[in-house]
């Protein structure tokens, strides 16, 4: 069958664009893509962007009651990092076109993910390190690799990104270091933290490759550049090393080093949890959003008075301009 002209056009332009992915050529917003890549794209930051501003939640309750003020003006730093990140992954959102006013609607839906791990509770001090060390420690082994990503606003979000959350991370192993050297209360209730936070981290990487519906047309398109297994075992292996610095023990009472493979070997991952958190049924999924939904509404008002004052600066120049052009 010979092809009609406009089939054989949008074939060499799907062509021109893998070859631009397959020389490492960053994709930018004017360029042609297809519409399947700018909807992976969109999905993928915009559930960044909304894990970024949820995941202010389970650390932000704990500014008020942080136990000293150096304490409390580094955690401060730390969640208001992670507002700037949410915003500049809104920012690389936006150049695909959606609005940012549509990617709120859809978190406060519920229609759009965010990642699993903030659906759990922060019950003491210790979750804080527990976070800075685990969490972010996690969300760095997956966001180095993006700061490579085929298009160009996300790559370039990411190495901002990455730099603040290795300062996350080291803030986060310090504070369980030093009750990990404390009083027997303060060991166990760093113990208690790792055990609760460390399955959930190794759930954050996504399913395994065998269930991973975009991984293998996300790899092809370079938008991912690891397997969520690859990444998994970089963490494990990362982690084990680190708990020996710390002197605790390790959750995973499978853990094993294997010779062979380089790596370590682990236990098995509850998958029925980790979908369970997904479709919105984990420990805090409502809270979450009820939180995010409230601060919204309670905005409304910032966000009138930025508009109305920004009108009113337009017409205050213009009227300036309409006097001084009379003037001359
Ligand atoms: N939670 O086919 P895949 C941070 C969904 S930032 C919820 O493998 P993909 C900083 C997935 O969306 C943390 N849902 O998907 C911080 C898909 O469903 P859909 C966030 C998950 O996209 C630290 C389905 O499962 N980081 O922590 C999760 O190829 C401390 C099938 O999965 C990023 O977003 C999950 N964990 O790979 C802030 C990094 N995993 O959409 C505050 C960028 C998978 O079809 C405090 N994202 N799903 O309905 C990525 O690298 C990828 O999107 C993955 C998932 C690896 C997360």
């Amino acid at each position: 069958m010979v092809p009609n002209d406009s089939s054989a056009v949008v074939v060499s332009l799907e062509e021109q664009f893998q070859a631009k992915i397959d020389a490492d050529i960053r994709i930018e917003p004017k360029d042609w893509m297809p519409d399947a890549y700018r909807k992976t794209l969109l999905r993928q930051i915009s559930q960044h962007a909304h894990s970024e501003i949820v995941g202010m939640l389970p650390e932000g309750v704990w500014i008020t009651r942080a136990p000293s003020l150096k304490r409390k003006q580094i955690l401060l730093a730390k969640v208001q990092d992670e507002a700037g990140h949410g915003l500049y992954l809104y920012s690389a959102a936006e150049t695909l076109g959606m609005s940012r006013d549509d990617m709120y609607e859809e978190l406060h839906s519920g229609k759009a993910k965010y990642s699993s791990i903030f659906n759990y509770p922060s019950i003491s001090w210790a979750d804080v390190g527990a976070i800075g060390w685990l969490v972010d420690g996690a969300a760095i082994l997956n966001q180095i690799p993006i700061c490579r990503t085929s298009y160009g606003p996300y790559a370039r979000a990411m190495v901002r990104i990455c730099k603040e959350e290795s300062f996350h991370q080291r803030q986060g192993f310090e504070v369980l270091l030093t009750l990990a050297n404390g009083s027997p209360e303060q060991r166990a209730m760093a113990q208690d933290a790792i055990n609760r936070w460390y399955w959930p981290s190794v759930m954050m990487f996504g399913p395994s490759d065998g269930e991973s519906t975009h991984s293998e047309q996300s790899m092809r398109w370079k938008i991912k550049r690891f397997t969520n297994d690859e990444l998994r075992q970089r963490f494990v292996d990362m982690v084990a090393e680190q708990i020996k610095v710390l002197g605790l023990d390790h959750p995973d009472k499978d853990l094993k080093w294997n010779e062979e493979r380089g790596h370590y070997d682990f236990g098995p991952i509850n998958w029925d949890e980790f979908w369970n958190v997904v479709k919105g049924n984990g420990p805090c999924n409502r809270e979450r959003i009820e939180t995010r939904r409230k601060a919204w509404e309670e905005g409304a008002w910032v966000r009138e008075a930025a508009v109305a004052y920004a009108e009113k600066k337009k017409q205050r120049e213009a009227a300036a301009a309409k006097s001084s052009a009379q003037a001359a």
